[in-house]
């Protein structure tokens, strides 16, 4: 069968097909992947994503190599979501807390007391629901490959323990790039910045904030501690990380080294999950040796049910949540 194509549209089409081999070759020439970190070295998520590509440049015979770049150089998180979105950077793993803009079904993992422990994270994070919130995120240039272990957040401060919802009012704390966490902080009767990571050291030093909230390890490794002693065991969040992909870098990819990168990083998740279960224990004991004033919380449920409101407004917000959380709620 012959087609005639028009000589204008033979033109086109020649264009786009010298196009896209200029890409196919810029990305050949061009294989070393720029991996996003806001960690520094020796730090669960950083020896993980290691040796996630580590691994991946061994399975695929090189087609993917690169490297990670630690300690936020390449940028904030929130820089990071875009360069992946637009594949300047390849890969990155990072807590899914500040994604809410980028992906709104994402944020129903930002909902305080959401979920019950580590483990009830895990049975979520891995099944179907897991799954449905990593769809959502593919179809905004992210790709997930595998979840890592954000451990449980509580609130550290620097002038006093908090026992009950009362002992927030009036207090200022950072809170990551998300709006949930400061309708989160509110709902206790406090305010709230949300601000980079890096800044939140000097913040704390110079009183620009009194507290802030995280898990043991990175309160350990940002020396936090130093700064804001009353750490209270509130927990009330369980934020999961990603070891993620750009969509554009992972199209590139044969179907071949697409399943080797994928099974590098599932195992890079089952190296960061162990690695995080000691290093959560160690943190607590470093911080604990220093000095810090650890505080058990005897009531949580005053401090979950304060959060209403924030599931109320969540849900207003974007009703595609509904069906998340009681997916959840229904995991056992
Ligand atoms: C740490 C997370 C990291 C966040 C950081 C934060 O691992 O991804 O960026 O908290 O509070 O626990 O910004």
């Amino acid at each position: 069968m012959i087609i005639n194509f028009p000589a204008k549209k033979i033109g086109k089409a020649l264009a786009l097909m010298t196009a896209a081999s200029a890409v196919a070759f810029s990305s050949a020439a061009n294989a070393e992947w720029k991996g996003w970190n806001i960690h520094n070295t020796g730090y669960p998520v950083t020896d993980a994503l290691e040796s996630f590509i580590k691994e991946a440049d061994k399975a695929t015979d090189g087609r993917v190599s690169g490297r990670v770049y630690n300690s936020s150089v390449l940028g904030s998180q929130s820089d990071a979501i875009q360069m992946l979105q637009v594949g300047a950077i390849q890969f990155a793993g990072f807590s899914l807390g500040p994604m809410g803009d980028a992906v709104p079904e994402v944020n129903v993992v930002s909902l305080p007391f959401i979920f019950k422990d580590l483990n009830h994270m895990h049975r979520v994070m891995d099944g179907p629901v897991g799954d449905q919130l990593s769809d959502a995120m593919a179809k905004k240039g992210i790709m997930s490959l595998a979840w890592y272990d954000g451990g449980a957040r509580s609130f550290y401060n620097t002038a006093k323990p908090i026992q009950t919802p009362a002992d927030v009012k009036g207090e200022k704390f950072r809170v990551m790039n998300n709006e949930l966490y400061v309708g989160m902080v509110e709902a206790l009767g406090g305010n709230a910045t949300p601000m980079a990571y890096s800044e939140v050291y000097q913040s704390l030093k110079t009183g620009v904030v009194d507290g802030a909230e995280n898990n043991w390890p990175s309160y350990d490794s940002s020396n936090h501690y130093e700064v804001a002693p009353y750490y209270s065991l509130t927990q009330h969040l369980i934020i999961p990380e990603c070891v993620c992909v750009s969509v554009k870098a992972w199209n590139e990819l044969s179907a071949k080294d697409q399943v080797a990168v994928k099974k590098a990083a599932r195992d890079s998740s089952a190296l960061q999950r162990k690695l995080w279960a000691q290093r959560d224990e160690e943190s607590r004991k470093k911080v604990l040796a220093s000095g810090v004033k650890f505080n058990e919380i005897k009531d949580k449920k005053a401090f979950s049910d304060a959060m209403k409101p924030v599931y109320a407004k969540a849900v207003k917000d974007n009703p595609s949540l509904k069906p998340f959380i009681e997916q959840i709620q229904n995991t056992q």
